[in-house]
């Protein structure tokens, strides 16, 4: 069937599943339900009810984009594959939990959903990409693009995150690495030695393509816990990794490229564990000669960030490429458990990134964007006219400059 027809026939379910607010759950929750007899027909309940609804509450909101980016082909595909795993979860509003031949389904058409949506992010930068080679630069366009992206990559992130639970929990692959871990979830993560790993795997890639690395400076100060035991965190390691490579990245190219030529050699890259009561915080800092304050806010704008002609071919891209989409991802992984991302840059010296998470699995609850009226008005307000004053070049004349003629 063509898209056409399978929307208008499923308009009504979209419409029916997005009056659901998601339901967040807590790292504890995940934690909780996961460790002693968990119930593979509980969470095939909650998730043939919670997956459409979350991914309805998604497709609502690409519907609101403006047309000129809605008619691009990639984000036209990325419709479609939305589409059709709404459609296939449908599949199982009537299923009886008691048949295992019904769980059994379920549990590979997660599989095949995670599968088919491997190449959201790479897909939607493409359609932002022939959007800005039809249209230009526009920031209007990208001021609701931020906004857009930003809860959709955090709806996907929860999607795929509900999904490897349920897989990891239920499928025959109990994975053998890391027997302690619940699902995705490290109960005991220790926080410096992904630092390290992260680290590791940059330094990889640093020395392939520059022939030099900065060195790791690793410091601990556990306030909380033992005050002499390393920091550990009830946190998901792969979402840590994703955060501290792509930091490492940034951090180890300016480094090398400020210090390239200089005979001092390379200034290493530090890292900070610290947990207190409330958070636990992870800060990077190079020296790498900073970034004026100004540009700042770029290195986390989508569509500022989409090179004008790149590929999706991973051979053709940069190694410690960076500035891509790697930085606004990372900062949404870490606000996703009611965390932060933030830089603290000193132009002319170098850059502070710290990552905030919440010290207590009870707090750090799923932060999740809700399609509802207050969403909808984001994408309606037409740009305003600047409230700020504008430096005029010729000061003091009053016939002209200061005239409210905008607007
Ligand atoms: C830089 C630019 C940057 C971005 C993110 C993290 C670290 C750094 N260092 O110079």
């Amino acid at each position: 069937m063509r898209l056409f027809t399978v929307l208008l026939k499923n308009t009504p379910k979209i419409e029916y599943y997005s009056r659901f607010s998601p339901s967040p759950l807590s790292i504890k929750q995940f934690l909780e339900f996961g460790r002693d007899n968990a119930c593979e027909k509980t969470s095939f309940m909650f998730l043939r009810k919670e997956l459409p609804v979350r991914l309805a509450n998604t497709m609502r909101e690409v519907n609101l984009l403006p047309d000129n980016l809605l008619s691009q082909p990639s984000i036209k595909l990325v419709q479609k594959w939305y589409m059709q795993s709404f459609v296939e979860l449908l599949g199982y509003e009537n299923r009886k939990p008691e048949d295992p031949q019904a769980l059994n389904d379920f549990l590979e058409l997660l599989i095949e959903i995670r599968n088919r949506h491997n190449d959201v992010v790479p897909t939607m930068a493409q359609g932002v990409i022939e959007y800005k080679e039809k249209f230009g630069f526009d920031p209007f366009i990208s001021s609701n693009i931020q906004y857009f992206l930003d809860r959709f990559y955090t709806n996907r992130i929860s999607f795929r995150m509900l999904i490897n639970q349920h897989t990891l929990l239920f499928g025959n692959d109990t994975n053998p690495a890391h027997p302690k871990h619940i699902g995705s979830i490290d109960p005991t993560c220790n926080v410096a030695e992904v630092v390290k790993d992260a680290y590791e795997t940059a330094k990889m890639l640093c020395e392939q393509y520059y022939l030099a690395a900065p060195a790791l400076q690793i410091q601990e100060f556990n306030m909380k816990q033992d005050k002499d035991k390393s920091i550990q965190a009830v946190y998901v390691p792969s979402h840590l990794f994703h955060m501290l490579f792509e930091l490492f990245k940034n951090s180890m190219r300016a480094s090398v490229e400020l210090h390239e030529d200089s005979k001092e050699g390379l200034p290493p890259v530090k890292a900070k564990v610290t947990l207190g009561k409330e958070d636990l915080s992870i800060k990077i800092s190079d020296r790498g000669g900073g970034v004026p304050l100004r540009k700042i806010d770029r290195l986390f704008n989508y569509m500022y960030s989409t090179a004008p002609t790149p590929s999706l071919e991973p051979s053709n891209t940069v190694p410690l490429a960076g500035f891509g989409y790697g930085l606004p991802i990372s900062r949404l992984y870490a606000r996703y458990f009611q965390g932060d991302l933030k830089l603290y840059s000193m132009e002319g010296v170098g850059t502070d990134a710290v990552i905030y998470l919440k010290a207590l699995s009870s707090e750090s609850f799923e932060r999740l964007p809700v399609f509802n009226k207050s969403a909808w008005r984001h994408y309606q307000t037409s740009p305003e006219a600047d409230d700020w004053s504008n430096p005029s070049k010729e000061p003091r004349d009053t016939s002209k400059s200061n005239y409210k003629a905008n607007r």
